[in-house]
């Protein structure tokens, strides 16, 4: 198999340079790798909001879902206990997954359900033609802030780690093979895993020549360490000139959500089976 097998009719709108192409490339080399791996490609789901990120379930030919902006993890969620043997992966703006949707974000991290969200972070509502979002700098001028916006931007990666998201990393759309490491990474993942990917809008916010200076790639990094994770992941707040590091920050073995519920449902019908059989007898 390989990516062209993956490819549908649907005509792509994105504008040419945008950083969703990176994003689509890397997801079709991995699931061309998983299948060759053995994984069937009818137990993966994919899900996505509404925005220019959306589109991307339209370009791969698998299963998917098109859920309403600000929803992707609940409906990933539910996809996952209404049948756990599937891999669900999430596609979510920043705009939708961090602003309309965070509540959500932070109860999957929390309970630990075993999706991967990937965050098509390009800190503008890019759909909706350029208004700042949770991630967007501070003085950014955009449709709805003409002046520049007058609010500093959230760390997303922080609340993940507070929330007990269990794999969290960060990607940039001009690092492919990195990005393609890190999605395999993540999708192999027990438990929350979420990627931000850092996703140029070429159109309304274009910063592919800061984030060329200022990335690098995580070495020597102890992943498994909730100290270390959270001081790299602090490293750089989206709107200081720090470097920004990229690869996977934090990485930690637990339980995951359904396994927990599967255990108490199981539990429950047992109980109430036993019941039933009892009464039965005296009826
Ligand atoms: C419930 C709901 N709220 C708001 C909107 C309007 N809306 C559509 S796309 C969008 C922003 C998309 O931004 P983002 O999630 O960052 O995606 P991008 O377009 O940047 O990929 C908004 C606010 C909507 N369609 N539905
Ligand atoms: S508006 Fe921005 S995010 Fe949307 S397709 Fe164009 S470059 Fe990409
Ligand atoms: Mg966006």
């Amino acid at each position: 198999m390989n990516q062209k097998q993956l490819a549908t009719s649907a005509k792509n709108t994105w504008c040419p340079g945008c950083g969703n192409f990176a994003i689509l490339n890397a997801i079709k080399t991995v699931l061309t790798v998983l299948n060759e791996e053995g994984f069937p490609l009818d137990r993966i789901v994919l899900v996505s909001g509404i925005g220019c990120h959306a589109k991307i379930v339209d370009y791969v030919d698998v299963n998917s879902f098109y859920a309403i902006h600000g929803r992707v993890t609940p409906v990933a969620e539910g996809i996952k206990l209404a049948n756990p043997d599937l891999k669900v992966i999430g596609f979510a703006g920043d705009g939708d997954a961090y602003g309309e949707g965070l509540e959500h974000l932070v109860f999957a991290a929390k309970r630990n359900i075993d999706i991967t969200m990937i965050v098509h972070n390009n800190r503008v509502y890019g759909l909706t033609t350029g208004q700042y979002t949770p991630t967007s700098p501070l003085g950014f001028k955009g449709r709805s802030t003409p002046s520049g916006t007058a609010e500093l931007p959230l760390n997303p990666l922080e609340l993940m780690l507070a929330s007990g998201a269990t794999f969290i990393a960060r990607g940039y759309s001009n690092r492919l093979d990195l990005l393609k490491k890190t999605f395999k990474e993540a999708i192999m993942h027990k438990g929350f895993s979420l990627i931000d990917v850092l996703q140029p809008c070429v159109t309304f916010f274009d910063i592919y020549e800061y984030y060329n200076k200022h990335v690098y790639e995580l070495t020597d990094h102890d992943s498994q360490n909730y100290e270390t994770a959270s001081k790299k992941i602090r490293e750089w707040d989206y709107n200081s000139d720090n470097p920004i590091a990229l690869g996977t920050f934090y990485k930690k073995e637990s339980s995951s959500f359904e396994e927990r519920f599967l255990e108490h449902k199981t539990k429950t019908i047992d109980k109430y089976s036993k019941i039933k059989e009892t009464l039965t007898k005296y009826i």
